[in-house]
């Protein structure tokens, strides 16, 4: 159900239901909650992406596994929370590659992710007011926050259907590529990434999730905190290094 692949510290998961355009069960947001808790926090791998096999990227939750059944809320919990705080706190940049479908916890859960590339193909839908339901898996918190109140009230109330330019435009996606050279660009996207200073992304991470809840005081205070942590990296020796010597820096990810 989820496939795994690790080559030059990308860890590629891929949903894989094609079927139903991946759309979620408990089996596989159990699978997805472990790999970002285990496979995805091994120090060999520094950036992580999420995609979809087939014609989409995810149809969010499978509207099958619970037919006849009551939502409840222990078990909501249980299927969602694990991976959305997973991809949260890990140290390291979580890539959603997004082709064709993105609806419901779908979409949630690439609004979870650092960064959203998407193909030209791709399209966008809430998807939840269609079947009377509220968004959930995180929704409520990353939508506003990329594109207002207003936007997610009606993106949220009408599920209108985005092509990938519209979504771009809005911000929930960073940035479009052609269909046709999709798994090249995010490919280039995922190799610059796992080049980088993968410690200071995680503290970038962690500041921008603190950012959310807190002052400006506080900030500066947790700034210069996590501005210490960084000092001490190896990557910082190099960075500072290479702009001696006029190259580019080798960062190992230390
Ligand atoms: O239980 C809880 O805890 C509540 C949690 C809720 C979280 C949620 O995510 S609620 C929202 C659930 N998702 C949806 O409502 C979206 C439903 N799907 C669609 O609206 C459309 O399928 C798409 C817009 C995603 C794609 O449209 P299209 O035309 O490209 O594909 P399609 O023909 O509709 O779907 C292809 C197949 O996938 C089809 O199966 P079939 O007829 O060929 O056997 C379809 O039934 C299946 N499929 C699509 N989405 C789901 C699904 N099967 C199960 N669950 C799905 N979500």
């Amino acid at each position: 159900m989820l496939l795994r692949e690790l080559q030059d510290g990308i860890l590629t998961l891929t949903l894989n239901r094609p079927e139903a355009i991946n759309a979620l069960t408990t089996e596989l947001l159990r699978e997805l909650a472990r790999a970002f808790a285990k496979e995805a926090t091994a120090p060999e791998v520094r950036v992580v992406v999420l995609r979809g096999a087939g014609r989409g990227f995810c149809s969010g939750q499978d509207l099958r596994e619970f037919e006849g059944q009551r939502i409840s809320y222990k078990g909501h919990l249980r299927n969602y929370q694990g991976v959305v705080e997973g991809i949260a706190s890990l140290e390291k940049p979580v890539v959603a590659a997004i082709h064709g479908a993105a609806a419901g916890a779908g979409l949630s859960l690439a609004l979870a992710c650092d960064l959203r590339v998407a193909a030209s193909d791709a399209f966008f839908t809430t998807g939840f007011s269609r079947i009377g339901l509220i968004p959930d898996a995180g929704m409520n918190y990353y939508l506003p926050r990329l594109v207002g109140y207003a936007r997610a009230f009606e993106l949220a109330a009408l599920s209108p259907r985005l092509g990938a330019e519209e979504a771009r435009a809005l911000g929930l996606v960073n940035r479009v590529v052609p269909a046709e050279s999709f798994a090249e660009e995010v490919a280039r996207l995922a190799q610059e990434l796992a080049q980088g200073p993968t410690k200071t992304y995680g503290l970038i991470k962690r500041a921008l999730r603190r950012s959310a809840s807190a002052t400006l005081e506080e900030m500066l205070e947790y700034e210069a905190l996590l501005q210490e942590v960084a000092g001490r990296t190896e990557d910082h020796q190099e960075g500072v290094q290479a702009f001696y010597e006029k190259r580019p820096p080798r960062f190992q990810g230390r």
